[in-house]
């Protein structure tokens, strides 16, 4: 059977910063499936109309088709249970939905003022109209003004991260001795701010850093060239 993961993509085709799609894509490396993906620009909804439902990333996974992706993680879960696992036992699941819901929610508020502006320099022409109206809806102002202070955003994410980083006092992973859903999902946040731009937004001192480089390594498969040191 084979798997197709639909994602959001830039002007260039292969540019890949959404950071659900990442964490599905991840997913799927940390399964050892074979995959393919089928870039996707913000205005051509109609290549998963299939699906129902305007939000990416999906997956088609012979005839099944699954949305969004905490429900890709669980599917790939429960249909290749004799693959690597993305959750060891309940446990590590409940903390994962946690850091999930957290990094979707608690820290990416800071990401759009990093990264809007980048974001829309690099997708198509086509999705600029769209991408600035509805970004502008939900910010209250427009892009230009919402992104000239990157280091307030920078601040507020770090601080955030204080979280992680008592996390990962005594520990190389948040999965414990190897990685699971609970750092693909802190991960794919990150790559959102490192595939959209060149912003710096880690010390190379915090630990936090080293635990970026590692997992950056365990995934280095699907991870841009320019990412890996
Ligand atoms: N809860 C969903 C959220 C999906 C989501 O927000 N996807 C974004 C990309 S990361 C999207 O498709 N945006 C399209 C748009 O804004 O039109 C999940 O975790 O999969």
């Amino acid at each position: 059977m084979s798997i197709t993961l639909y994602e959001l993509s830039g002007a260039d085709r292969s540019l890949r910063f959404a950071p659900h799609c990442w964490k599905s894509k991840l997913a799927l490396v940390h399964k050892q499936l074979s995959f393919q993906t089928e870039p996707v620009w913000f205005t051509e909804k109609e290549k998963f109309a299939f699906a129902e439902q305007p939000l990416l990333p999906v997956i088609t996974d012979g005839d099944k088709v699954v949305c969004d992706s905490w429900s890709i993680a669980e599917h790939l879960e429960e249909k290749y249970p004799q693959a690597p696992s993305l959750f060891a036992n309940n446990e590590a699941k409940e903390k994962a939905k946690a850091l999930h819901l957290w990094a979707s929610t608690v820290l990416s508020k800071h990401i759009p003022g990093i990264l809007i502006l980048d974001l829309y320099n690099v997708i198509a022409e086509q999705d600029k109209e769209y991408f600035r109206r509805s970004r502008e809806e939900r910010i209250g102002t427009s892009l230009e003004a919402f992104a000239a202070t990157p280091e307030k955003h920078i601040k507020g994410l770090q601080k955030e991260l204080t979280y992680i980083r008592e996390l990962l006092a005594t520990k190389n992973y948040l999965g414990g001795d190897k990685p699971d859903y609970s750092d693909i999902c802190l991960l794919a946040t990150f790559l959102w701010i490192a595939t959209s731009g060149t912003t710096e937004f880690l010390e190379k001192d915090d630990l936090i850093y080293a635990w970026y480089q590692r997992v950056l390594t365990n995934y280095s498969e699907v991870i841009p060239k320019s990412l890996l040191v």
